[in-house]
């Protein structure tokens, strides 16, 4: 439980391990095309390391609620050029994807873990990861993020998190990823209202009880709007304490946009606990 297996890589967790987010859907801002695109998203995620990411998690389709569907060549065509040229700078490199196709390509290009908000749910995704040695995180979502904001409803959001969670685990282990290479998540703000998100993080700690490493992402994300009335690009400081608080209750693995000011948080953190 405190090595995650990753292709080659041995990742300890002894201390709380940050993962940088790295977006590569196009910039329409810039006309630099395909090619321009790739080099600034690998220069933001090499700057990201240097900050002190100790994964890279390259996603190519917005998975924010109400966002459009991307196709699979598509995806493809954005996350595998910053797979590579993160791989070959020795980076470990996660792809956050929902798409078997995606996966098989991003493992080709050289990721070492799969990030999946549908929990490897998609046929033929189980299949896609098993025999790679890659790493995988398995997310909670209730719905489809079309959709998945409208009206959630739980009878008890940490206990359905928990069943779900232990049905994907289950699900992994009898297609042959063992319980080394497997993260659990959450899902902040994936099918949750505010109330939810806050009972998940009050009572994080009882997801422990899958004995295997937390990842959470609340980097920037509505709950952290709904708490403080700050716009998207304000929540920095919130997201800090809210990951902080996360840590104090067990989570592993950080996935924020803010690495610097994540990693400094983790310096007192680990310094107060002595790891
Ligand atoms: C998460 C994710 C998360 C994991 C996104 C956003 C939405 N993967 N991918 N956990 N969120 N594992 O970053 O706002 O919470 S995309």
């Amino acid at each position: 439980m405190s090595v995650l297996h990753a292709g080659p890589h041995r990742l300890s967790l002894l201390k709380p391990l940050i993962m940088g987010i790295v977006n590569t859907t196009p910039d329409s801002f810039s006309d630099g095309g395909r090619c321009q695109d790739a080099r600034s998203a690998i220069q933001h995620a090499l700057q990201l390391r240097d900050e002190g990411a100790d994964i890279l998690d390259v996603g190519g389709e917005s998975t924010r609620p109400g966002a459009e569907r991307v196709p699979v060549n598509e995806e493809i065509s954005r996350v595998v050029p910053v797979i590579e040229g993160l791989a070959y700078q020795g980076c470990v490199v996660s792809v956050d994807t929902k798409k078997p196709e995606v996966m098989r390509a991003a493992l080709e290009a050289g990721a070492v873990m799969v990030n999946d908000v549908m929990a490897l749910q998609a046929p033929g995704a189980l299949e896609a990861v098993a025999k790679s040695g890659a790493a995988v995180c398995l997310m909670h979502m209730q719905g489809e993020p079309q959709t998945m904001q409208q009206a959630p409803v739980y009878g008890n959001v940490v206990d359905e998190v928990l069943q779900f969670l232990q049905g994907r685990v289950r699900a992994c282990e009898v297609a042959g990823i063992p319980r080394t290479r497997l993260l659990v998540d959450p899902g902040f703000g994936f099918g949750k209202t505010l109330q939810h998100n806050l009972a998940l993080l009050r009572h994080l700690e009882r997801l422990l009880e899958l004995d295997l490493p937390l990842l959470v992402g609340m980097s920037r994300k509505s709950m952290l709007g709904q708490l403080t009335g700050r716009e998207i690009d304000q929540r920095e400081f919130a997201g800090v304490a809210a990951h902080l608080m996360a840590v104090v209750r067990g989570a592993r693995v950080l996935r924020v946009h803010q690495v610097a000011a994540m990693r400094d948080a983790l310096a007192i953190w680990n310094a107060v606990e002595g790891t």
